[in-house]
């Protein structure tokens, strides 16, 4: 099989397979867990020095970085307009995507490990809690963009939308409240109701 990806569902890799079924490829699932610390063997190290997944061995090719992994599948393999043909979008799927590793990744996981990771005697509610009004900038951002057309690059779910929005599939169990952010949560609900991204959910129960 060509393309193998690294990493297991319940993690950063699960962009990845959201990716990888939305392109409907076929591809070896190497279920590495940092659970156990296989992200710090010598074999991984080799694939990925950061010791993170996900990573992707792309016929010899080796990338990762999930926003990258993702950018450069729907490139390759995107069809129905999953990547941008435009300069100016494929610049703004960009843009989106920096922007979601940036302003929303960190607030978005505080939270998250503070309402329902950690362990309770380690959870600090008012950390969580200031990182959902940290968050709530972005929001704020995105929710605005979204008035402007049903998806980031108009009215096409694009990788833009997809990177994005697997960032903040971490929103629902981190239990951060949506009603100041409609159209968000209508474009969150829309992408994760995709059939791609519900077969990527599955993967995570297995
Ligand atoms: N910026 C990286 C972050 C990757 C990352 O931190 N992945 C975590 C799992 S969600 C990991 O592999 N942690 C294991 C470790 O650090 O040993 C990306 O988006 O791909």
């Amino acid at each position: 099989m060509a393309l193998k990806i690294y990493g297991v569902a319940p993690s950063r890799a699960f962009r990845t397979l959201w990716m990888a079924k939305e392109l409907g490829l076929d591809y070896e699932h190497i279920k590495v867990d940092f659970a156990t610390g296989d992200t710090r063997s010598p074999a991984h190290l080799a694939l990925n020095p950061n010791g993170h997944v996900p990573v992707i061995d792309d016929d010899g090719f080796i990338l990762w970085e999930s926003m990258a992994i993702n950018l450069y599948l729907a490139k390759k393999y995107g069809r129905d307009g999953l990547y941008p043909s435009r300069l100016v979008d494929e610049a703004r799927a960009w843009q989106w995507s920096f922007w979601g590793m940036t302003e929303v990744e960190r607030p978005v996981l505080t939270v998250l490990f503070n309402r329902a990771i950690l362990p309770e005697d380690k959870r600090d509610a008012a950390a969580g809690d200031a990182a959902e009004k940290t968050l709530g900038g972005p929001l704020k951002v995105l929710d605005a963009a979204l008035g402007h057309s049903s998806n980031l690059l108009g009215d096409r779910f694009t990788v833009a939308d997809l990177n994005v929005a697997s960032i903040l599939a971490w929103a629902r169990p981190a239990q951060i409240d949506m009603a100041p952010f409609p159209k968000v949560a209508e474009w969150l609900k829309n992408c994760a109701e995709r059939p791609a991204a519900r077969a990527a959910r599955q993967l995570q129960r297995e």
